[in-house]
C-alpha cells in the first residue's frame, strides 16, 4: 500500500509485512495535511464498509461532552466541568469563551450539550444545555442562549429551567436539537427519582420543547390542560443523553439510559408516555425487577432496546459523503460500550447494527461540514477524532 512510504527503515515485504502489523496493531502515524507537515495520530479500525481512518484532531480536553459545528469549520466543544472552547480546524484550542453560565458540576452535572441556532449565520446564537445550581445544593437542568461574539458568549438569559430544582447528581439529561419548524428539544432526566418520570407536574424524566425565545409552542401536546406543564413533549424517560432530528422525516428521535440492561432507541411523540419506570427492558441495579414494556401496551414501546446495556450519549444521523455507505445510518457514542454504533434503517424501523470498536469511552458524534464524522472521547484527557474512509486508491 501507498502509505508503506510513511516507513523509512524497510524496503520491499518487509516493509509491507510492517506496515500491516502496525496497522493491525493500529499503531499507523500518517502526516497530517492540516499542521504543515506537522504529524498527527492516526489509526485505522475495519468496518463492513471497509477500513476507516481515525485521526486525532485534539487532544487534552476535560470532559468534554457536546460537539457542534461553526459554519467556517471550526467546533464548539463543552467540557462537562464548565468550559466551552473553540476548535479550530487544524485542532488549536481555544482558552474557554467568556459569559458561560455558572454550572453545577458534581456526578453526571456540568456543562453539557451545545447547539446552534438554526439562523446562526444572521444571529450568532448559541444554546447550552447545563446543570444550574439552585438554592441549598440543589439542581437541575437548563438551557442558556447568548450571541457568540468572538471568543465572548453576550446577552446570555436562560431560556428553561428543569422544575423541580432537587438534591443528586445523576440523571441530567442535556442534549438540544432544533426541528425543522425551529423549536427546540430538550432531553432531561428524572435525576434518578424514578416515579417523578409519570407526574406531568414536574420536568423530571421528559423531553421538552420551546421556542427559541423559551416560550411555550402553542401546538405543545398539553398546553391548555391545567393538570400538565406545557413544556412537556413527552414523558416516563429515565435519562436522555442523545437526541436527534431524522433529516428524512423531520421527526426527533432519542437515546435513553436504562437501568441495569435495558438502553432504548425511542422516537418520542407528542404527549406519549415511553413507560419508565413501570416497564424497562432492564432491571432495577439492586436486581429488583422490572415488567417488560409488552405487560403495558399502554405505554410506548423502543424502537430498539439493547441488553446488556451499551451505554451511548451522544447521537446523529449520518449523511455525509465521507462514508457514502453510511448515508441516513443512526451513530449513538458508546460509553461503556467504547464503541460508535452504527444502526442502518429502513422507514423508521432498525434493520441492521454495526458496532465500530474505538477502544476509548465515545460522548457524542457528529457530522462535519467535510462529511466526516467527529467523535468526542470522554472523561479527562479527552480526545476529539475524526473519521473518514480510506478509499480504494489509498489503500
Ligand atoms: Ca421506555
Amino acid at each position: 500500500m501507498q502509505r508503506s512510504s510513511a516507513f523509512p527503515t524497510r524496503s520491499g515485504g518487509s516493509g509491507t509485512l510492517l506496515a500491516v502489523a502496525l496497522l493491525t496493531a493500529g499503531l499507523l502515524w500518517m502526516p497530517d495535511p492540516h499542521k504543515g507537515g506537522a504529524i498527527a495520530q492516526t489509526r485505522q479500525i475495519e468496518s463492513e464498509a471497509g477500513p476507516i481512518a481515525v485521526e486525532t484532531i485534539a487532544s487534552g480536553l476535560d470532559e468534554p461532552w457536546g460537539l457542534a459545528f461553526l459554519p467556517d469549520g471550526s467546533m464548539l466543544v463543552t467540557e462537562k466541568t464548565g468550559q466551552l472552547r473553540r476548535i479550530a480546524k487544524d485542532g488549536t484550542v481555544s482558552d474557554p469563551i467568556a459569559g458561560v453560565p455558572e454550572v453545577w458540576t458534581q456526578g453526571q452535572g456540568g456543562l453539557l450539550g451545545v447547539a446552534l441556532d438554526p439562523d446562526f449565520k444572521d444571529n450568532k446564537l448559541v444554546y447550552l444545555a447545563f446543570s444550574e445550581p439552585g438554592e441549598g445544593g440543589k439542581a437541575g437542568t437548563a438551557v442558556a442562549r447568548g450571541k457568540l461574539d468572538g471568543d465572548t458568549l453576550s446577552g446570555v438569559e436562560v431560556i428553561f429551567r428543569q422544575r423541580p430544582k432537587i438534591d443528586g447528581r445523576n440523571h441530567f439529561g442535556g442534549r438540544l436539537a432544533f426541528a425543522p419548524d425551529g423549536t427546540l428539544f430538550v432531553t432531561t432526566g428524572e435525576r434518578f427519582q424514578f416515579e417523578p418520570a409519570q407526574d406531568l407536574t414536574n420536568t423530571l424524566g421528559k423531553v421538552v420543547r420551546i421556542n427559541r425565545d423559551g416560550s411555550i409552542p402553542d401546538d405543545n401536546p398539553f398546553v391548555g390542560d391545567d393538570t400538565a406543564l406545557p413544556e412537556i413533549w413527552s414523558y416516563g424517560h429515565r435519562n436522555v443523553e442523545g437526541a436527534a432530528i431524522n433529516p428524512a422525516t423531520g421527526e426527533l428521535w432519542t437515546q435513553e439510559f436504562g437501568p441495569r440492561g435495558g438502553d432504548e432507541l425511542n422516537k418520542p411523540q407528542a404527549g406519549k408516555n415511553y413507560g419508565w419506570p413501570v416497564v424497562s427492558w432492564g432491571d432495577h441495579y439492586d436486581g429488583e425487577k422490572i415488567p417488560n414494556p409488552p405487560t403495558h401496551p399502554e405505554f410506548e414501546d423502543a424502537v430498539r432496546h439493547w441488553v446488556p446495556a451499551i451505554s451511548a450519549s451522544g447521537m446523529t444521523f449520518y449523511t455525509g459523503d465521507a462514508i457514502p455507505e453510511w448515508d441516513g445510518n443512526i451513530l449513538l457514542a458508546g460509553l461503556a460500550s467504547q464503541a460508535i454504533i452504527r444502526l442502518s434503517l429502513e422507514d423508521d424501523a432498525v434493520t441492521g447494527e454495526e458496532r465500530l470498536a474505538m477502544g476509548a469511552r465515545i460522548r457524542d458524534v457528529a457530522q462535519g461540514p467535510d462529511g466526516a464524522i467527529y467523535v468526542l472521547t470522554d472523561g479527562a484527557g479527552g480526545k476529539l477524532l475524526k473519521l473518514t474512509k480510506i478509499s480504494d486508491s489509498e489503500g
